[in-house]
């Protein structure tokens, strides 16, 4: 355990900011969850932007550092809290470490991107009284449905996406289809694929990752 806890800001519900405490958790490096109220405005105030200057969630502060954008958070916090926690995380050779990036690089810029847009679409426009754009859902629904297709096929060869252990790499995925797999029909795309359904079971029972889904739980606003 660390002496100082670092600092958190978001909300659990953020799919970016459960990334990092997913990671923090993993790492059992101990944090402090500030809240951000987002319903009021409170990550576009001159305060919140001095720690992200683009008003988003989440912020983080270690000591006198400050840093932006969950994957990058995360790999901070793997590589400075290199020895304690899940020490594989994020790897222990140069080659490890290419392959977890190679798959950090695919959820950024392959997954992210459709299922992002079905996570806002599906799970939280309905919530916000905001209109689905069917259209939108459509074509994302078919992007992600190729890039399942070669996860399925990567997961087929290996029990995680970069090799024999749960890395970055996987816990990277885990915010997304949490919202997906849980209360939309996107759970079809996921589970209808052998290699992957048995993929999502086993990286989204981890400990970690079921104390952050409780605390998305108890912070869920009451309506
Ligand atoms: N790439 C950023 C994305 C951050 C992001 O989009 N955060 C959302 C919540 S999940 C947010 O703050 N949205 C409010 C806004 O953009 O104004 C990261 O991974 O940290």
């Amino acid at each position: 355990m660390t002496a100082t806890p670092v600092k958190v800001y978001g909300p659990p519900l953020s799919t970016a900011v459960s990334r990092v405490l997913a990671c923090l958790l993993e790492k059992q490096v101990q944090y402090e969850l500030i809240n951000v109220n987002m319903a009021k405005g409170e990550h576009k105030s001159p305060d919140y932007l001095k720690i992200q200057p683009f008003g988003q969630v989440p912020a983080f502060q270690d000591d006198h550092i400050t840093l932006f954008e969950s994957r990058a958070i995360c790999r901070y916090i793997s590589e400075k809290y290199a020895s304690q926690g899940n020490i594989k995380l994020y790897g222990i050779n140069p080659l490890e470490k290419a392959s977890i990036e190679q798959w950090i690089e695919a959820e950024s810029q392959s997954f992210n991107p459709p299922s992002g847009t079905l996570v806002f679409q599906l799970a939280f426009a309905p919530r916000m009284n905001i209109k689905q754009d069917e259209g939108l859902i459509k074509q994302s629904k078919e992007k992600l449905a190729k890039v399942l297709d070669v996860y399925d096929s990567r997961l087929g060869e290996s029990r995680y996406l970069a090799g024999d252990d749960f890395t970055l790499a996987d816990l990277s995925h885990l915010p997304n289809t949490h919202y997906l797999v849980n209360g939309t029909d996107v759970k079809e795309l996921f589970m209808s694929r052998d290699n992957v359904g048995r993929w999502w079971e086993e990286i989204s029972g981890r400990e970690s990752w079921k104390k952050v889904v409780e605390m998305q739980s108890s912070s869920f606003p009451k309506s």
